[in-house]
């Protein structure tokens, strides 16, 4: 066998590796799940040691010692994985970010924000958040700082952020770091076509740090971009 058909096989053997790793930690949320359900707590030596004696047993006398340290390993990982999810209640946590004047909404420019007032547009996140089985935290400041102190707190806290910065899209380096900084997902959302608007608005630091725009979908945007970021978790679940 040549170099590059054993480096095939390697190839091949990881993708079934990685896809039965996948489906293993599906089938451990459904156990965090039950284990919720019913009260028990994450750890059951005896199951994990019966694990370990099976895996042993199938990897044969030559590999047995690798196959329980390896599987000491991905039980070590599934235990953390459950904790995470029972933690947060199964559900991904959101944050939804406003920046300045979107306060306003209803009370001017009507024509371009529409007349629906910020307080629908808050009940109209939570709703569809709800409808996703998403948690969801709404901030809303005037001020760059607090928007660049709530992102930084967001990190071990939430599983996304949905972030319309308003007029500090196209000037704020400090959110765009700020978005870096902590490595969330993120999605960038405008009520308006900013794309159809005044050249200055064609520019967006934030945007830089998003995985995905949606704008001009008016209030509909935050529900776009909370349905990627629900999507994005399953997928990486
Ligand atoms: O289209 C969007 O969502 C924007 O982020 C809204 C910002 C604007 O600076 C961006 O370019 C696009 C403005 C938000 C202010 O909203 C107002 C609402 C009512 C009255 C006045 C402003």
């Amino acid at each position: 066998m040549d170099l590059n058909e054993a480096r095939d096989i390697i190839n091949r053997a990881d993708e079934q590796i990685v896809a039965a790793l996948k489906e293993r930690m599906r089938a451990v949320t459904e156990v965090a799940r039950y284990k919720q359900a019913h009260n028990l707590p994450v750890l059951d030596e005896k199951r994990e040691e019966k694990v370990l004696e099976r895996v042993a047993a199938m990897a044969g006398d030559d590999m047995s010692d690798m196959a329980r340290e390896l599987y000491k390993h991905i039980m070590a990982l599934s235990r953390d994985y459950q904790t995470k999810m029972l933690g947060r209640d199964g559900k991904i946590r959101l944050l939804v970010l406003n920046g300045p004047n979107l306060n306003m909404l209803g009370i001017r420019e009507p024509n371009i924000y529409g007349k629906k007032t910020y307080a629908d547009l808050t009940a109209y996140i939570r709703a569809e958040a709800e409808k996703l089985g998403a948690d969801v935290e709404i901030f809303q400041s005037n001020h760059e700082g607090a928007l660049v102190e709530k992102i930084q707190s967001a990190l071990h806290h939430f599983d996304g952020i949905v972030i319309n910065p308003a007029a500090y899209t196209h000037t704020s380096v400090a959110i765009l770091d700020a978005l870096k900084a902590v490595a969330l997902p993120a999605v960038e959302v405008h009520l308006s076509d900013v794309s159809a608007r005044e050249a200055f608005r064609q520019v967006s630091y934030a945007g830089m740090a998003c995985e995905k725009t949606y704008a001009g979908h008016g209030f509909e945007g935050y529900k776009l971009a909370m349905e990627y970021l629900c999507r994005r978790e399953e997928k990486h679940d």
